[in-house]
């Protein structure tokens, strides 16, 4: 994605740009791509449109992060596919609210980066380029040799390649590994790495839900919290979601400064893949304690219409802006 697509972006969202971004956000081509991905045909998802208030933010807007996958780009060498990723490091303020601009350090333009997904068994390459003006890195969670590490700066205005496998399958992360790293964290360097299981999993409209906090004074205490990189957002413009329905949640706790966290939905029990690393859930409950760096694969569906919140159970969090709710849209 181009830098402009979040953070710089000013004004109204035109036609163009909701059918350039917003489509493929918006679940119909990600759901084109789970229906490519299965070779028996089954029940398409229904995902309800987003109503276009939500989409009248200026600035970076949490609604298309939710369903936007990264695929990168296929190529052919030496009889191998390579899946290959391109991430930019920049620098530029972002808006957390009407009072407060924080200065990020970003990828691609978007806090959290990009969600890169593969097959389980792909080449990927990820060619980094630091335009960010301070020393930066990216370190993989996965199975890798150790020159793939991402622990080694890369200065400003030069380009790393990354390359692994990407194994074992389940839901992984990236981000920063440049000291103090709870700081590189804490201004945006961060994101979702996806590893799909062969045959991949049953259709479902997936969202990616990474929580995380912001040191706006550097006092080494966050002072606000968010998901997918505004506070609040997701309260203020819930996420419509379709009556009886499967929800797949990919979340992250990327919150530094608090050891732990845990996520609550209201309303309803999840199914939970740990890690994303099983293909039947571990557990199901209402409520799921997750320490940095923690993920799990949430599945859930909602027998009623209405509003329901999503927050992590320690309210003094939550109400720091790791808030948000669905929309269950009655089915027709
Ligand atoms: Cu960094």
């Amino acid at each position: 994605m181009p830098n402009d697509y979040l953070l710089k972006q000013a004004g109204p969202w035109t036609r163009r740009k909701f059918f350039k971004f917003g489509i493929a956000s918006l679940g119909v081509i990600g759901a084109a791509v789970a229906w490519e991905r299965f070779s028996k045909p089954r029940a398409v998802v229904n995902i309800p449109p987003i109503p276009s208030r939500s989409l009248a933010a200026v600035g970076m807007n949490p609604m298309l992060l939710l369903r936007d996958f990264d695929y990168g780009s296929l190529k052919r060498e030496n009889g191998r596919t390579i899946r290959e990723f391109h991430i930019k490091a920049e620098t530029s303020t972002l808006q957390l609210n009407r009072a407060v601009s924080f200065i990020s350090w970003h990828l691609n333009g978007r806090v959290p980066g990009p969600t890169l997904r593969a097959n389980a068994g792909d080449r990927v390459r990820v060619v980094f380029s630091n335009q960010a003006g301070h020393s930066h890195s990216l370190h993989f969670h996965g199975v890798h040799p150790a020159d793939a590490d991402g622990v080694r700066p890369v200065r400003h205005g030069t380009t790393e390649v990354y390359e692994f496998d990407a194994e074992p399958y389940g839901l992984h992360l990236y981000h920063c590994h440049i000291a103090p790293v709870t700081r590189h964290i804490g201004k945006g360097m961060y994101g979702m790495f996806i590893v799909d299981p062969p045959g991949g999993r049953p259709p479902a409209d997936e969202q990616v839900m990474i929580m995380a906090g912001y040191d706006v004074n550097d006092d080494d205490q966050n002072e606000l919290y968010a998901f997918n990189g505004l506070p609040d957002y997701y309260m203020n413009y819930p996420i419509p979601i379709g009556q009886d329905q499967r929800i797949r949640l990919y979340v992250l706790n990327m919150i530094e400064l608090d050891p732990a966290v845990t996520f609550h939905l209201h309303a309803n029990f999840f199914d939970v893949y740990r890690t994303g690393m099983t293909l039947t859930p571990s557990e199901r409950t209402d409520v799921i304690t997750m320490g940095t760096a923690e993920r799990h694969i949430l599945e859930f569906s909602y027998r009623y219409p209405g509003k329901y919140m999503f927050h992590p159970h320690q309210d003094a969090i939550a109400e720091r802006g790791c808030m948000g709710q669905f929309e269950v849209v009655a089915s027709s």
